[in-house]
This record gives structure tokens, C-alpha cells and sequence, in this order.
């Protein structure tokens, strides 16, 4: 059965949404749930690593995701079932004012695929709705994003609205205009400059 297990990484890798889920199905009659959660997991570290290294790029992530969505749709019931579900949520929208969300669904897509819980709030997200939704999901971590250098300002202003609610969620931040530099000024706890890196972030963030 090892080839099989191979067989669904190559399959979620390579975007080829139809015979992943057909791979899935089949090893489901038979296999530990958790082991076919980790093949799909393991295609998605591997697109992270080649997108990481301009090896592949976003039409590639974006199809990764499609097949391994696919295959979460037959193995979320049992993964539910056998306790195995995501153990950490993290909400994530961009933020008010800012329409841009290619990146941020890219974030989205590998959290997932990372086996975090992903609250997508969508965009042009005010700090309100990102405080309900992390008392509602209970987040640990709440996901900013921005592409514009018009719209970064509104991250510092979520940050301290953070900060005075008391609520304990981490908060990093990403989009193309955000640095290391600015996320320590604002003081959010994290920022990450990639889909890829942003999942290895949450990872130690939950750590
Ligand atoms: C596509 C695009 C659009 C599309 C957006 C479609 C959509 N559904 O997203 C449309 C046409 C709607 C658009 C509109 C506008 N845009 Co525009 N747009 C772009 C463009 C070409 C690509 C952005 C993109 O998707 N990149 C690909 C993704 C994968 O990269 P990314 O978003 O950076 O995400 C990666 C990382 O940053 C990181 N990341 C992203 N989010 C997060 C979050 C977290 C928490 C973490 C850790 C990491 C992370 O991970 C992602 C994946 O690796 C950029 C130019 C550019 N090269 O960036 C301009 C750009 C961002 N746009 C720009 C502008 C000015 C506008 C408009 C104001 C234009 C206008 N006059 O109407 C409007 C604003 C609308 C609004 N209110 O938001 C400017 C911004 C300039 C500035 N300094 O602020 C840019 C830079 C173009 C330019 N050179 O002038 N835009």
C-alpha cells in the first residue's frame, strides 16, 4: 500500500483533483485515515518548498489546493470522526479598505494544508468583525493581510484593538508592501513573507 500513499502525494501535488480523490477513496476501505491526511499534507509541504524556491508558481499552488480540497471533501467525515480534526483555527481576512486576496487565499490554502482550522473572513475586513470572529472561532491565531501601502495602517490599528480586548490570539501579518520591520513596529507577532513560510510561522506560533 505504500505505492498508494506515494501515488495520492504525486497525485495532490501535481493538481490532478480526480485521481487523488479516487487514490483517497479507494485507501480509505482499508487505511488509517490519518495516514492518507498526512500524504496530502506531505504534497502540500513539497509545493511549499518548490514555491518557496521559484521552482513553481502561484496557477501550480492554486491547483495543489483544488485536488488536496478535493480530497479533504471524503476525508474530513472520518477525520471528524476519529478525533482527528484540526487542533488550532486561525481567522484571516484582508484588511478594510484593501480588495486584493490572491495572496491571502494562498495563506488560506496552505494553513489548510497544514491542518489548521481556516476562518476566511474575505476582504476589505474591519477590526470588528476580526474580534468577533476570533471570540466566536476561539483563534489562535488571527491572519492579516494587505497589499496596499494605503491599507497597512489599519493592521496597527487591529493590533491595538487587540490589545485592549484582552483576547490572547497571536496576530501576524503578510501582503507584498508589509516587512519584518514594520510587523515588530505595529507589534504584531509575526509576519511572514510567503504562503509557504506563513504556515512553518503558525506552526512554531502554536508550538
Ligand atoms: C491583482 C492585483 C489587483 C486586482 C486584485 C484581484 C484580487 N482578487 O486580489 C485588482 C485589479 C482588483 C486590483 C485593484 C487595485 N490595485 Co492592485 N494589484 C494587483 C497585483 C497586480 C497583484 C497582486 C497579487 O495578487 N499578487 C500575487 C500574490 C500571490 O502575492 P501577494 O498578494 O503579495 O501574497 C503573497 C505574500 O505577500 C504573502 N501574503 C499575502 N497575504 C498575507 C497574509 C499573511 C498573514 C502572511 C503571513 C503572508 C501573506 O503570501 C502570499 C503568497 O506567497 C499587484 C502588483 C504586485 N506585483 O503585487 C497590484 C497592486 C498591489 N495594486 C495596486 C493598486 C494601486 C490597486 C488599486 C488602488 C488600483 C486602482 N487605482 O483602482 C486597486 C485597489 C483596490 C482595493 N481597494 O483593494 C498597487 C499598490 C501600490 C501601493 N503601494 O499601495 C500594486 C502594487 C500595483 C502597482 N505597482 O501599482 N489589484
Amino acid at each position: 500500500m505504500e505505492n498508494e500513499f506515494d501515488s495520492l502525494t504525486e497525485a495532490v501535488r501535481k493538481g490532478q483533483r480526480d485521481k487523488a480523490k479516487e487514490i483517497a477513496s479507494r485507501l480509505l476501505e482499508s487505511e488509517n485515515p490519518a495516514d492518507i491526511l498526512n500524504a496530502i499534507l506531505t504534497a502540500m509541504a513539497q509545493i511549499g518548498v518548490r514555491f518557496k524556491a521559484g521552482e513553481v508558481f502561484v496557477p501550480e499552488v492554486l491547483v495543489a489546493a483544488r485536488a488536496m480540497n478535493s480530497v479533504l471533501e471524503v476525508l474530513e467525515p472520518v477525520l471528524v470522526k476519529s478525533g482527528l480534526q484540526p487542533k488550532h483555527c486561525v481567522v484571516i481576512g484582508t484588511v478594510f479598505g484593501d480588495l486584493h486576496d490572491i495572496g491571502k487565499n494562498l495563506v488560506a490554502m496552505m494553513l489548510r494544508g497544514a491542518n489548521f482550522k481556516v476562518v476566511d473572513l474575505g476582504v476589505n475586513v474591519s477590526a470588528d468583525k476580526f474580534l468577533s470572529a476570533a471570540r466566536e472561532h476561539n483563534a489562535d491565531i488571527v491572519a492579516l493581510s494587505a497589499l496596499l501601502t494605503t491599507t497597512m495602517p489599519s493592521m496597527k490599528n487591529i493590533v491595538d484593538v487587540f490589545k485592549k480586548s484582552g483576547i490572547q490570539a497571536k496576530i501576524i501579518v503578510g501582503g507584498a508592501p508589509v516587512t519584518q520591520d514594520f510587523a515588530d513596529k505595529i507589534g504584531a507577532n509575526g509576519y511572514s513573507k510567503d504562503a509557504a513560510s506563513a504556515a512553518d510561522l503558525c506552526k512554531r506560533l502554536v508550538a
